[in-house]
């Protein structure tokens, strides 16, 4: 054993004994065992090394075309009580799942190897940060670990022999038994992805893609944090974190929540077009906030890559993404080109005449199929972003001056406004929908509430959730919380066209955002909030139809009251746990879209 703590060697005892694997192996995180595994993968048919020329350093992988995307269907929260898991959680007793799942983890490793990763969820050492192990008999989930957290050597050290850490199980629940290896296994049919919280243990079996398998990401970072971040007085958000520097040098820090596949990374990463702003990424899925000495929320991103969606991604959209993913990297379900390099759908003006396409099948732009999945992701390390933040590894965190809601409403939602208080801010997080995406197996474009973009993500009762947001200001004296404000780049005509450019015009959004923490920018009080006048964001060099930015800043307070029973029944299926402060602002909301003429 490599490591001298004793619950740990115990745990990963227990473990082998259950799941059989032929050898353990002690992930050091290194360059050199990154290398030999992507080597063993590339000898396996998992990994299409790519043209050294054009990608250095980089690998393909198709997954099975059963296993694409995270699968909220087969994820479970299992605690004593079904209340504590909440409507918003599948709910299983904790020894009843186990009991499931112990016979399929018996001997499911035979024929494998065991890799022990030891992961720290932020920067090691950092009084925010949280340490997992992840026990895992797939090398391509090392690979791309290795790119997503601090992992190994380093972070057995921290651990010490009694250090405290998540316990991360993972099986693909592929044994290598009379039959051979294939280039992704996968149990489809066997799928749990199994939440402990009283523990906190992770138990995932039968996937091999992203979320379900990645357990420091969604699972550890986002579902188990969210329980200990309420025990302990913090926030575990599905946010990205950007810092905005303005033409004078004076530079803030903004969290955003948007549903999987809504623009976090891409708003992580923009280029403002508007001259003289900058803007800089700390994170672009995941932040860890808790209040310093002086009653800010100061936020870290636990993670160390981007595990980011590759369609739609170009010089143009996201140059930023580009750029960080030019070596280095690992690419899932993109197209392979004849050169030997990844091709996805909106990558290039032009597509490529022939590819291979995700499901290693002949392509070209005549087939009528898309030549990526729309849910192929690049895992590429964060150090090699241009636009990293000088303090993105600060163990201390950044400050938080505003948090964004947002997600994709093609009617309604304007395309920002103020909350005047943290209490309607956390109204409107909890009243957040938006249309699904391919970031979840099942349906794509159907509108649902999401609130603060954590319906998949939270660890427990939602109603209980909200609640924690509201205890937030009363938890120290001297609390100074962020602005909030709700977004929506994706409102669209009644021809189906964006009326909002997006992307590195977001930037004038941030301008007016800003100016509020500032205490400036115009804003006028309607029904719904706090919004932007005709004038107040800077459209120069943009060219938008005055009539487009009209709608995009009009209160449609028929198209709100329409919503109303929606919500109602959204709310409803959390009953009693919702707190009674939301009822009272969804009340008011209600009564002053009634007044509204
Ligand atoms: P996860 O990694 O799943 O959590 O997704 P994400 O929230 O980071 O979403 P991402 O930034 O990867 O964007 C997903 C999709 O939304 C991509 O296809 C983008 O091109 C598109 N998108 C992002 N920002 C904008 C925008 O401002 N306007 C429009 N129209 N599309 C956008
Ligand atoms: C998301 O779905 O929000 C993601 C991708 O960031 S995954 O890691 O698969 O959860
Ligand atoms: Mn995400």
């Amino acid at each position: 054993m490599k490591s001298n703590h004793t619950e740990l060697n115990a745990w990963i005892e227990e473990v082998a004994a259950l799941c059989k694997p032929d050898a353990i192996y002690w992930c050091d995180g290194s360059q050199e065992e990154y290398d030999r595994l992507a080597a063993e993968l590339v000898a396996g048919g998992t990994f299409t090394k790519l043209n050294e020329a054009k990608r250095p350093h980089s690998h393909l992988a198709f997954s099975d075309p059963a296993d694409v995307a995270r699968v909220e269907d087969r994820t479970f929260v299992c605690t004593t009580d079904p209340r504590e898991a909440g409507p918003n959680n599948n709910w299983c007793e904790p020894e009843e799942m186990k009991a499931t799942m112990r016979k399929l983890y018996d001997g499911c490793m035979r024929g494998r190897t065991m890799y022990v990763i030891a992961f720290s969820m932020g920067p090691i050492g950092s009084p925010i940060a949280h340490i997992g192990v992840e026990l895992t008999d797939s090398a391509y989930v090392v690979c791309n670990m290795r790119i997503m957290t601090r992992m190994g050597g380093e972070v057995l050290k921290a651990l010490g022999k009694d250090g405290v850490f998540v316990k991360c199980l993972h099986s693909v629940g592929y044994p290598l038994v009379d039959r051979p290896d294939v280039p992704w296994p996968c149990n489809p049919e066997n799928r749990y992805i199994s939440h402990f919280p009283e523990e906190p243990a992770i138990w995932s079996f039968g996937s091999g893609y992203g979320g379900n398998a990645l357990l420091g990401k969604k699972c550890f970072a986002l579902r188990i944090a969210s329980t200990m971040a309420r025990k302990q007085g913090w926030m575990a958000e599905h946010m990205l974190i950007l810092g905005l520097t303005n033409p004078e040098g004076k530079k803030i820090y903004v969290a955003a929540a948007f549903p999987s596949a809504c623009g976090k990374t891409n708003l992580a990463m923009l280029q403002p077009t508007i001259p003289g702003w900058k803007a800089e990424c700390v994170g672009d899925d995941i932040c860890w906030m808790k209040f310093d000495a002086t009653g800010r929320l100061r936020a870290i991103n636990p993670e160390a890559g981007f595990f980011g969606v590759a369609p739609g991604t170009s010089m143009k959209s996201n140059p930023n993404a580009i750029l960080t993913l030019r070596a280095n990297s690992i690419f899932t379900n993109c197209a392979l080109t004849e050169e030997g390099d990844v091709w996805w759908e909106d990558m290039t003006d032009e597509p490529p005449t022939h590819a291979t396409s995700w499901r290693g099948e002949p392509w070209t732009p005549e087939s009528g199929t898309k030549a990526a999945h729309p849910n192929a992701r690049y895992t590429t390390p964060a150090s090699q972003c241009p636009v990293i933040d000088p303090a993105w590894e600060d163990p201390a965190g950044v400050p938080i001056s505003a948090i964004l809601f947002g997600g994709r409403r093609p009617g309604t939602v304007p395309l920002c406004f103020e909350a005047p208080s943290w209490e309607y801010g956390t109204f409107l997080g909890s009243i957040q929908a938006s249309e699904t995406t391919a970031a979840a197996a099942g349906s794509v474009g159907v509108l649902r509430y999401d609130p603060m973009a954590m319906l998949p993500f939270c660890g427990y009762n939602m109603g209980d959730y909200f609640a924690h947001w509201l205890s937030m200001p009363g938890r120290v004296e001297n609390a100074k919380m962020p602005l909030v404000f709700y977004v929506n780049w994706f409102r669209k005509s009644d021809d189906g066209r964006f009326l909002w450019p997006g992307f590195g015009e977001n930037a004038r959004v941030l301008k007016w955002i800003f100016e509020r923490v500032e205490g400036g920018g115009k804003a006028q009080k309607t029904a719904i909030g706090l919004l932007p006048t005709a004038d107040a964001i800077d459209t120069t060099g943009l060219s938008i139809e005055a009539e487009d930015m009209a709608e995009l800043l009009s209160v449609d307070a028929q198209g709100w009251l329409d919503d109303m029973p929606a919500i109602r029944a959204h709310y409803a299926k959390f009953g009693d746990a919702i707190p009674e402060r939301l009822q009272t602002e969804l009340n008011n909301l209600e009564a002053r879209l009634n007044a509204v003429p």
